[in-house]
């Protein structure tokens, strides 16, 4: 009757492969899992936008001044229903007190400060967010930008 006889080299090299099948599962079950925890955190992610209020300036022939304050970007795409964190930081102009047509949101945003404006659109549309002091071309403006929503 014949015995089925490891050799102490044949137990060890089934107890090394017997390992790395392991070590190979656990990566592929710790790295599925990270895979699973990232995919989470990004559709949780808020979108961020950043904005700056800018200045246009010239001297005429003649020594008059010309200026026009801008938000820019001028125009911004978001999709309905999409969270967005705006960030608008104030560079050119002291103060921009502003609201945004159709909705409830208004802020001020100054020299030096960023402001931050959550936005989340239900309805497609065109909103625009206006400067109050720069609303049109006779005090300095248009500083309008443009939130398309679609
Ligand atoms: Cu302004």
């Amino acid at each position: 009757m014949k015995f089925l006889v490891f050799k102490k080299e044949t137990f060890i090299f089934f107890l090394a492969v017997g390992i790395m099948l392991t070590a190979i599962s656990a990566w592929f079950l710790f790295k599925a899992g990270d895979t699973a925890v990232f995919n989470q955190q990004s559709e949780d992610k808020v979108r961020e936008i950043h904005m700056v209020t800018g200045e246009f300036k010239t001297t005429m022939k003649n020594g008059n001044q010309l200026e026009a304050y801008r938000w820019d970007p001028g125009t911004i795409l978001v999709e309905k229903g999409e969270k967005v964190n705006l960030y608008i930081s104030g560079i050119n102009g002291e103060k921009h007190p502003f609201h945004i047509e159709g909705t409830n949101i208004k802020g001020v945003v100054g020299k030096g400060e960023e402001v931050l404006v959550p936005l989340q659109f239900n309805k497609e549309g065109t909103y625009r967010l206006i400067c109050e002091t720069h609303s049109n071309r006779k005090h300095n403006g248009p500083m309008i930008a443009y939130i398309i929503v679609d």
